[in-house]
């Protein structure tokens, strides 16, 4: 059984244990244990069947859990589990993923009367039934509404590294299976690098391509054969039931498919428009002439793009936001790319809620190739996660100055993530502040407030000297929670004004701030950082998507600080601007 299967069922229990209402100590464990097995680097069966190692030597796994762990590995669940399921129907479970609707009221509308599907509790808000709950009223009833809209929206979509990674998975199956391949492309949203993916399009090419399809339906975690053609199969995959969508595509005709299977679907319909309008007509065979059907292109995107009179359109502007007509008349961005990353400057050690120490973050980042990186742990209002008060911070950036002297091999900045108060002050005093090299601020709480009053806590927020970076600006978690409302404009124009960088936070759940509000902000002036927020060395790699939603976002690597060189983001950190 893979770890992200066992840390499924322990965290699914620990969701059913709350909504019991059980312990919160125990339910930390829980969620902590589910965690660390989903970070690990070894399958956590191995270590069970070696019989010279014991569970327990697993960081954060307990007696306890390393029994849990036991029995899910001997029947696929486990007894804690199996008595909360008789309680709560496992629907309620999907009720958590309802923005608004903890627990507590979970439990209570459960018990109250007998609901715990999305479905009925959206009928109890259409009828007025949960106002009479106590501590429930009328604008919760429409939070709840406007909650289950969004949430059936979300449903069905998966987070874009999830799908990166089956498509490395099924990449590499095929290519150990099958030797006459040419290549095998992610296209769809995967390739355009959204956030989020609905299905998986992969195309194979070459001679072997039709016996790749046979492989790709014969894997072992394939559960549902959806549809079989002579050159295309959709299957389900794995727990999830991700669709994964695969073509065998003719060489001639690679670049045609390519571009029409990569979309997106707005951005294909306005360049077939275009093609009527030249006399063309496009599909996934090829560019054709209107007139006689010759075909003219279709090996390549680049011809294609080409013969429409348009430079060729990275995947990821491919939103029909402007970049045809960019292309058209050579103003398409030259993008930021990752080579273009020469640090990391969010992450977090043992000293608040990371995995490792500041000497293991720092060995990953230098043999990522980074010059420089900043150690940013949480602030003491994130108690949960021992923040740091002033005391330690001064302390850490002491230390950091000497580590600095000894020569790691990488420059490292003393930084902090520190809370920004629900009044929009610092959590920090300003004298602690400036000892490090690197203020970052971030919301953590209090992120119900409204949107006038979010405004004025971000605007006084970037009062303070100290702030060079305002980390995750919107506070989104992908298919979780949505954005804080505020006026995004107005922060944008006084984060530029004052010189305050605005992350692009690399972690997949949040990849924050998006697209839209990247060009929103640079039209006013804003610089921007792309950073991992990592809790543990593998999350370094996560850059990658970072920069991907830069790229949506029509960045260059100049509007990214992080792209500097060591000694020009010092002098960066030395001035204001
Ligand atoms: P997703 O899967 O919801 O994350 O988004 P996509 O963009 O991957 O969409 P998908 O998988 O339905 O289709 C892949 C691409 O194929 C899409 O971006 C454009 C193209 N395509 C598929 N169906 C149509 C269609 O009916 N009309 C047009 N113009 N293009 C389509
Ligand atoms: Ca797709
Ligand atoms: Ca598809
Ligand atoms: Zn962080």
């Amino acid at each position: 059984m893979e770890n992200r299967e066992i840390a499924r069922l322990i965290a699914e229990t620990a969701d059913l244990m709350e909504i019991a209402g059980e312990d919160p100590f125990r339910v930390r464990s829980y969620r902590n244990g589910a965690s660390a097995i989903e970070n690990l680097a070894e399958r956590v069966e191995d270590i069970a069947k070696d019989p010279n190692r014991k569970l327990t030597d697993i960081p954060g796994i307990g007696k306890g859990l390393a029994a849990v762990i036991e029995e899910i590995l001997a029947r696929g669940s486990f007894e804690r589990r199996d008595k909360l399921l008789e309680k709560y129907p496992p629907t309620a479970l999907e009720l958590l993923k309802i923005q608004g609707l903890g627990p507590k009221s979970i439990a209570l509308i459960w018990e109250h009367y007998r609901v715990s599907t999305i479905d009925g509790l959206e009928r109890l808000c259409q009828e007025q039934k949960l106002r009479v709950l106590p501590r429930m009223g009328a604008k919760l009833e429409e939070k709840i509404l406007r909650s289950i809209a969004q949430y059936r929206q979300r449903a069905g979509r998966f987070l874009l590294n999830f799908a990166d990674d089956v498509a490395g998975e099924l990449i590499g199956y095929l290519r150990s299976g099958v030797s006459g391949l040419d290549r095998i492309t992610p296209a769809g949203s995967l390739r355009r690098g959204k956030e989020t993916v609905g299905d998986l399009d992969l195309l194979v090419t070459g001679p072997e391509a039709e016996q790749a399809l046979e492989r790709f339906v014969a894997h072992p975690k394939v559960s549902e054969v959806l549809a079989r053609g002579p050159n295309k199969a959709s299957v389900r995959y794995g727990p999830e039931g991700l669709q994964v969508d695969m073509r065998a595509l003719a060489p001639e005709s690679y670049g045609a498919a390519l571009q029409y299977f990569t979309g997106s679907k707005e951005h294909n319909i306005a360049l077939r428009t275009r093609c009527v309008r030249m006399g063309y007509k496009l599909s996934e065979y090829g560019l054709f002439r209107a007139e006689d059907e010759r075909k003219v292109a279709g090996e390549t995107e680049e011809e294609i793009y080409e013969k429409l009179g348009l430079a060729w359109i990275p995947p990821e502007l491919r939103e029909n936001q402007g970049e045809i007509e960019a292309a058209e008349e050579g103003r398409l961005p030259q993008l930021i790319d990752f080579d273009d990353i020469r640090g990391d400057l969010h992450m977090h050690t043992v000293e608040s809620d990371g995995r490792v120490t500041l000497e293991e973050m720092a060995q990953a980042a230098r043999a990522m190739g980074y010059e420089y990186i900043a150690i940013t742990d949480h602030s003491k209002a994130l108690a949960m996660a021992n923040g740091l008060d002033e005391k330690r911070a001064v302390a850490f950036a002491r230390r950091v100055r000497e580590l600095n002297r000894d020569g790691l091999g990488i420059r490292i900045f003393s930084g902090i993530e520190c809370d920004i108060r629900r009044d929009g002050s610092m959590d920090l005093a300003d004298d602690a502040l400036a000892e490090l090299d690197l203020v970052i601020g971030s919301v953590h709480s209090y992120m119900n407030l409204e949107a006038a009053e979010m405004t004025d806590r971000l605007l006084k927020a970037l009062e303070c000297p100290y702030l060079r970076i305002l980390a995750h600006p919107t506070g989104r978690v992908l298919l979780h929670r949505e954005a804080y409302p505020f006026d995004f404009e107005r922060v944008a124009e006084e984060a530029a004004r004052r010189g305050v960088w605005l992350e692009i936070n690399a972690s997949p759940e949040r990849l924050d701030l998006h697209a839209t509000l990247l060009r929103v902000a640079r039209a006013r002036g804003c610089r921007f950082t792309i950073s991992t927020d990592a809790h543990h060395p593998k999350h370094l790699a996560n850059m990658r998507y970072g920069v991907l939603m830069a790229r949506r976002g029509w960045l260059r690597a100049e509007d990214v600080v992080n792209t500097r060189s060591r000694v020009e983001f010092e002098s960066l950190l030395a001035r204001r601007k």
